[in-house]
């Protein structure tokens, strides 16, 4: 993608927040008819879908009549491997068109895209197990379609949609599975921790084989949360992993203006835990040190803190400039070390995949996540009712009390 093609992305997704507001409802006031509208909408979504396949860069040389091999690689096959490459243009497709559908005003509140960390995700998700929880942050849509969720799901909940994964009650930061042992996004930077931390002493005490992975951006960890539950896990030996996306910034803060070391190896010795640092943008890395985290962990040998560095492509949220820093260093990131161009390259030397599969992949992904959009789309909102639903456990407490049939809302 040419760097003028991104600037129009960012101006896209700036002028989304526009969008939103004003100048959204003056054009559909304008509009002639309802019909006029889907017509205009489809077009444009048409168009960006375009742009998005257009945009995708082919990485090394055309390879359509090479041999394949059928070799594995750090213990995957070659089936295993496209299916992580799939997956990893699944999620990259996903953020990309719930971009487009933010700045038609289809999604409201924040949305923080997961684009360039990829491998990060893939990489940690492809080590754990059904079994295992993970806890992560408001940047989550990827982990929560890595953890199995319908991508369906994923996107009606992005909508506010009854059919969302959180029945349309949650959006984007909220994403929640208790089938897939997705226990949710958190909106509060470093909440994560300590429900991971929590959900590692309830594995202990009911003697289980699995482990909570707690997902947290470089931000968190200047959080009290942090420490408390890096202590208390390490004290208590818990089958917990901490995985640290370090992005390099929170926000508009760059890490190296926030934290007083270099990295969190420091951090982790402050609790006597084993520590590691890894390329986040290299899936096999990132694997290959979950693997072991979740190793130590379900032994009873406790927690790790693992920090894998990578970059977010895009501002904080849709509303960020990203002013804090420059297009050039964005442009280098972008051009030589996109997680998913790097994993092609590696499979390509290793004989493991041809440009038309990974064509192919793109051209699946852009159909599912316009099935995604339409199913969005269409679903019903969430009913008056489903306010009062979920809120409390046992169906006890003020707001049960106020949704009796016999007692007046008012
Ligand atoms: C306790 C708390 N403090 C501040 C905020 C505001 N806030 C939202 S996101 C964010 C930055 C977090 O950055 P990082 O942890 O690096 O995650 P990233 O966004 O990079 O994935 C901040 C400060 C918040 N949501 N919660
Ligand atoms: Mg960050």
């Amino acid at each position: 993608m040419g760097v003028e093609d991104e600037a129009k992305l960012r101006g896209d997704a700036l002028s989304g927040d526009i969008v939103m507001g004003k100048s959204f409802t003056a054009r559909n006031a304008a509009s002639d008819s309802a019909e006029e509208r889907r017509g205009a909408l489809a077009n444009r979504r048409a168009t960006s879908a375009s742009r998005r396949r257009a945009s995708r860069p082919l990485d090394g040389e055309e390879t359509d009549s090479m041999a394949i091999r059928d070799v594995a690689v750090a213990g995957l096959s070659r089936e295993q491997l496209l299916t992580m490459h799939y997956e990893m243009v699944l999620i990259r497709r996903f953020e990309e068109k719930a971009a487009e559908e933010y700045t038609l005003g289809k999604i409201g509140g924040f949305l923080h895209l997961y684009i360039g960390q990829e491998a990060s995700g893939m990489g940690a998700i492809s080590a754990l197990r059904p079994e295992d929880y993970i806890v992560s942050s408001y940047r989550e849509h990827g982990h929560a379609i890595l953890k199995g969720l319908d991508p369906r799901q994923v996107m009606a909940e992005l909508f506010g949609k009854a059919t969302g994964c959180s029945k349309g009650k949650g959006g984007s930061m909220h994403m929640y599975s208790s089938e897939h042992h997705l226990i949710g996004g958190q909106a509060i930077v470093g909440a994560q921790l300590p429900i991971a931390t929590g959900l590692g002493f309830s594995i202990q005490y009911l003697e289980e084989r699995r482990v909570a992975v707690a997902f947290f951006g470089d931000g968190a960890v200047d959080e009290g949360a942090f420490h408390e539950a890096l202590n208390l896990c390490a004290l208590w030996k818990l089958p917990v992993v901490f995985y640290c996306e370090n992005n390099q910034y929170s926000m508009g803060m760059a890490v190296h203006k926030a934290w007083s070391v270099s990295s969190l190896e420091p951090r982790a010795a402050a609790y006597g835990m084993p520590y590691a640092r890894v390329d986040g943008m290299d899936v096999f890395e990132v694997r290959e040190a979950m693997l072991q985290a979740r190793e130590r962990a379900v032994s009873g040998n406790g927690p790790t803190l693992i920090e894998s560095v990578t970059y977010r492509f895009r501002g904080h949220s849709m509303a960020d400039p990203a002013a804090y820093r420059t297009r050039d260093e964005e442009k280098q990131w972008r051009t030589t070390r996109d997680p998913i161009a790097l994993f092609e390259r590696k499979l390509k030397e290793q004989g493991l995949i041809r440009d038309e599969e990974i064509r192919a992949h793109n051209e699946k992904a852009d159909a599912l996540v316009e099935e995604c959009a339409r199913f969005a789309e269409e679903s019903p909102m969430p009913s008056e009712d489903e306010l009062y639903h979920d809120v409390t456990v046992d169906g006890r407490g003020a707001i049960a009390w106020r949704t009796k049939p016999s007692t007046p809302r008012e």
